[in-house]
């Protein structure tokens, strides 16, 4: 293992370091040290090409959010390494060391309404706290992350290469994406007509990206800020939704398990809402329904295409996890599909503006 108490600024030794959560993309590790507890992650500098950039971004995020809240647990904060640096890069590949949240829950699904209307509320909150924030300024980490129109352009490159032959065994889900593709592009053609403003958004608001505190389940800190850049607020409201307003897991194979919550959608709203609603124009309010379709729909396709590929990006941990978690997503795009009116409803009633 790494020599860290030489490479990171950690005042004591290290006694233990064992891999930690449920991250798709980088590897992540709890390090216990005699001073403290401490998260170090491997970045996944296959996905992550510029990880200057992407440090950049998450230092000068940070360090602008601390500033208006010196509470170190609302707060990432980036360990420097002995170099002054971020991150440290070796043989092995790009580290990283943060401060460990200590006395935070991780929530991999939601149990209550009421905890996943908290961690809307700190997305949200997220989102308005980085309203003045100089986009500008930041790298974009992925490019076209949540361009829809793109995901499906690389899903039909996928499709024509096919490497694996995979594509014959997944006809069902490859007509479900084509048939939607004429959707792809609502949101990023109003962007392009300035009906939508750009904002800094977090881009990656799944629920075990924000810890609560475990003693008063209030919203503690959003971590997993690879993706925070310029972005949608609807899609921001999305991915939440997509990941969270469900009965099943993202990986559920038995998909009778899996349907869209109305319950927890408006609990999300509602959350949402109080955290940035008043900032939000009454375009992006409009667009919040078709935010959380568009956001399933792309990583519905997005699963499916790295299934053809031969499961290179979303890390898995079995046969077809990827086709599993595609054919979720499909299903929360059909149930949402006959239910758009009433979940424009819920963000009328509940803003008041629309
Ligand atoms: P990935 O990009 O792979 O999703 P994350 O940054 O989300 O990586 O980290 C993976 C998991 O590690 C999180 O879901 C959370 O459970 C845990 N985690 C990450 N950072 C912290 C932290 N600073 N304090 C406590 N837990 C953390
Ligand atoms: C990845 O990094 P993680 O596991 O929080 C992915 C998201 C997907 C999500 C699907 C950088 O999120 O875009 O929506 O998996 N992150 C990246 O669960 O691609
Ligand atoms: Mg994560």
């Amino acid at each position: 293992m790494l020599n860290l108490t030489g490479l990171f600024a950690i005042p004591g030794s290290v006694e233990k370091v064992e891999p930690y959560g449920n991250g798709h993309i980088n590897q992540t590790y709890l390090v216990t040290a005699d001073c403290g507890r401490y998260i170090l992650q491997r970045i996944n500098d296959s996905i992550f090409t510029d990880v200057d950039g992407l440090m950049h971004n998450i230092h000068a995020v940070t360090e602008y959010l601390a500033a208006s809240d010196p509470d170190p647990r609302h707060v990432l904060r980036i360990v420097p390494a002995r170099d002054g640096g971020t991150y440290i890069r070796n043989d092995k590949g790009c580290w990283r060391l943060y401060n460990f949240i200590e006395n935070s829950l991780c929530l991999e699904k939601v149990g209550t309404a009421q905890d996943f209307e908290t961690s809307a509320f700190a997305f949200g909150d997220f989102q308005r706290r980085l309203k003045q924030f100089p986009a500008s300024t930041l790298t974009e980490t992925i490019a076209r992350f949540h361009d829809t129109p793109d995901r499906y352009r690389i899903f039909r490159e996928a499709l024509e290469k096919d490497p694996l032959g995979r594509a014959k065994d997944v006809q069902p889900e490859i007509e479900f994406a084509l048939e939607r593709e004429k959707d792809a592009g609502i949101m990023m053609g109003m962007l392009k007509k300035g009906e939508l403003p750009l904002r800094v958004t977090h881009n990656d608001t799944k629920l075990n990206n924000v810890l609560l505190d475990a003693e008063t389940r209030q919203p503690l800190c959003v971590i997993d800020l690879d993706t925070v850049m310029p972005g949608l607020a609807g899609n921001d409201f999305g991915d939440s939704i997509r990941f969270g307003a469900t009965t099943g897991a993202e990986d559920e194979r038995d998909l009778s398990k899996v349907n869209f919550s109305m319950p927890f959608y408006e609990a999300y709203a509602r959350g949402f809402l109080r955290g940035c609603g008043a900032d939000l124009t009454s375009a992006e309010l409009q667009t919040l329904p078709m935010g959380a379709k568009l956001m399933t729909l792309e990583c519905g396709v997005r699963f499916l295409t790295d299934h053809i590929l031969g499961d290179t990006y979303f890390r898995i941990h079995r046969e077809n996890h990827n086709l599993d978690r595609c054919r979720t997503q499909f299903k929360l795009v059909q149930d949402m599909e006959g239910r758009m009116d009433d979940m424009l409803q819920v963000i009328s009633r509940l803003s008041g503006r629309i």
